[in-house]
């Protein structure tokens, strides 16, 4: 008897995975229309408000919960569930017990941190997959673990792994694990800065031969140093500067392990070169890549040497990022008109990563449009960080107080225009209009809003989608007599 908390992507894919394993299926969601989309059978059916979802959960009792990421730990209905002493699992959880129980010799290779994740993930994937194995991208990145665990093809997992799905995962035991970085991000949904941490930080428990960490962030290497991992793994460290033993690294523009391979103590492996990066530079120029890129590449490099397949045919580090191809909206130019470029960083969903977007305009050219679901961050460090970037601000969003205040302190002479809450495709295409009345030729138009999409479109993707929508079809109105 199985709860199954939230028919989204993740819940449906459960569903359909329990159904056929012949359990009996409570549903808890607090949409009224969430079972039109399951086909499977369901034995309750639980609607409502977190009050009702609580009170059915005490009458029911299931014998484990299975959460949606998306289902709040500080809300009321987890605490119920505390209280009654129920189970409750993250999908992957469930995933990884079914791994186990199917096809245990295959190994999972984990990433989390604040940002650039979904990258390394795609990197690593790309790597592992230049070595010849079946080695899919699956997890926060947007497809379900379990529903891959259980197609029984793949002979690696490249797992994203979100702080919301770590804080309900128990058993999982990667072969590598990494935590990229961490700042401050969905305070709201854990309670605080060193929930998230902590959450974040369960990555690395039972890794098996290599935990690697971000010398640059020394939150991550504090992860490490207290993880409960298994005999004989490596903390591996993974920095922009010359490795030392124990780090990956680089030389000049040479990617180079000094942590895996078996001569380390006395020489360095050269893995990959900037060249083999430069496709993901504006330009495709190598010398303009930006720093962080580097650091997703080197983070995946270290974790895909502790696969056999990799550590035997190191050439698939460099042949994989060759093949690695970016994620849409991250940084992806949509438009140009008009002297105006118009980039889609949808995928910047908190302060930290809308700031490494915005880092990279030339003084006074930026037009960002901003905002939408803060999830409690605070905007001070970044409007002030990046204020010299900037020629005006598009405010989005349905509660715009956070960032309007952010404005008004830290940068009071910036322009700013309001665009007032409505459907996605309005707003999107208000904000758009504002930002094309405000950007000059040579300027960059960033659509980076530094907050999560939930409150005004379905997805950052949607949000990133209506943005080159309208963006184009500005400029071709523009550009037809
Ligand atoms: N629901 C409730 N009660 C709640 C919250 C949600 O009943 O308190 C219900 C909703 O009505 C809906 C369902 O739960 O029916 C939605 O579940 P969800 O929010 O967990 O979303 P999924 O569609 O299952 O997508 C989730 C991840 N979403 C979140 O973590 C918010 C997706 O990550 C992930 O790709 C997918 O699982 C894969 O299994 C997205 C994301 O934004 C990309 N992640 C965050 C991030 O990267 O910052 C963590």
């Amino acid at each position: 008897r199985v709860g199954v908390v939230g028919a989204g992507r993740t819940g449906l894919a459960v569903i359909e995975a329990l159904a056929d394993l012949g359990a009996r299926i409570h549903l808890f969601d607090s949409r009224q229309d969430a079972a039109d989309s399951v086909s499977a059978p369901l034995e309750r059916v639980t609607l409502g408000d977190d009050g009702a979802q609580a009170d059915a959960l005490g009458e029911d009792r299931p014998d484990v919960l299975v959460v949606s990421p998306g289902v709040p730990a500080t809300g009321p209905f987890l605490t119920r569930a505390r209280q009654e002493g129920i189970r409750v699992w993250s999908e992957i959880e469930l995933a990884w017990r079914l791994q186990r129980a199917t096809r245990p010799a295959v190994p999972w290779i984990v990433v989390t941190g604040t940002d650039g994740k979904t990258t390394t993930v795609g990197m690593l994937s790309a790597i592992l997959t230049a070595a010849g194995l079946d080695a899919p991208a699956v997890g926060n990145i947007g497809s379900p673990t379990i529903t891959t665990v259980l197609e029984g093809r793949a002979d690696v997992m490249a797992v994203e792994l979100s702080s919301f799905q770590l804080h309900t995962t128990r058993t999982l035991s990667p072969l590598a694990a990494a935590c990229l970085n961490l700042a401050p991000d969905h305070l709201d949904w854990h309670g605080g800065l060193a929930a998230y941490g902590a959450d974040k930080a369960r990555i690395y428990a039972r890794t098996r031969r290599a935990a690697v960490y971000n010398t640059a962030d020394a939150a991550t290497r504090a992860m490490v140093e207290q993880a409960d991992v298994a005999e004989g793994c490596l903390a591996v460290g993974f920095t922009l500067a010359a490795p030392v033993l124990g780090q990956v690294g680089m030389v000049e523009d040479l990617m180079v392990d000094r942590a895996l391979n078996p001569e380390r103590r006395s020489a360095g492996l050269e893995l990959a070169c900037l060249a083999d990066l430069a496709h993901l530079a504006p330009g495709a120029e190598a010398e303009r890549l930006p720093a962080h890129v580097v650091a997703d590449a080197l983070a995946a490099a270290a974790l895909a040497l502790a696969h056999d397949s990799v550590a035997s045919d190191p050439g698939a580090i460099a042949r994989g990022l060759r093949a690695f191809a970016p994620g849409a909206h991250r940084l992806v130019t949509v438009a140009q008109g008009g002297g105006v470029t118009w980039i889609d960083d949808s995928k910047a969903t908190n302060p930290h990563s809308a700031e490494a977007a915005l880092a990279s305009l030339p003084a006074g050219t930026g037009v960002w449009i901003l905002g939408g679901d803060t999830k409690g961050a605070s905007f001070d460090d970044l409007v002030r960080a990046v204020r010299p970037a900037l020629r005006g601000v598009v405010v989005i969003g349905r509660d715009q107080r956070d960032v309007l205040a952010a404005l008004r302190t830290q940068a009071p002479d910036l322009a700013v225009t309001r665009i007032p809450d409505g459907d996605g495709r309005s707003v999107m295409s208000g904000a758009v209009a504002a930002a094309a009345a405000m950007a000059r030729p040579g300027d960059t138009v960033m659509l980076a809003p530094a907050c999560a999409s939930w409150d005004q479109f379905s997805s950052y993707a949607q949000r990133g989608d209506l943005f080159a929508a309208s963006a184009r079809a500005l400029i071709q109105s523009r550009e037809t007599p």
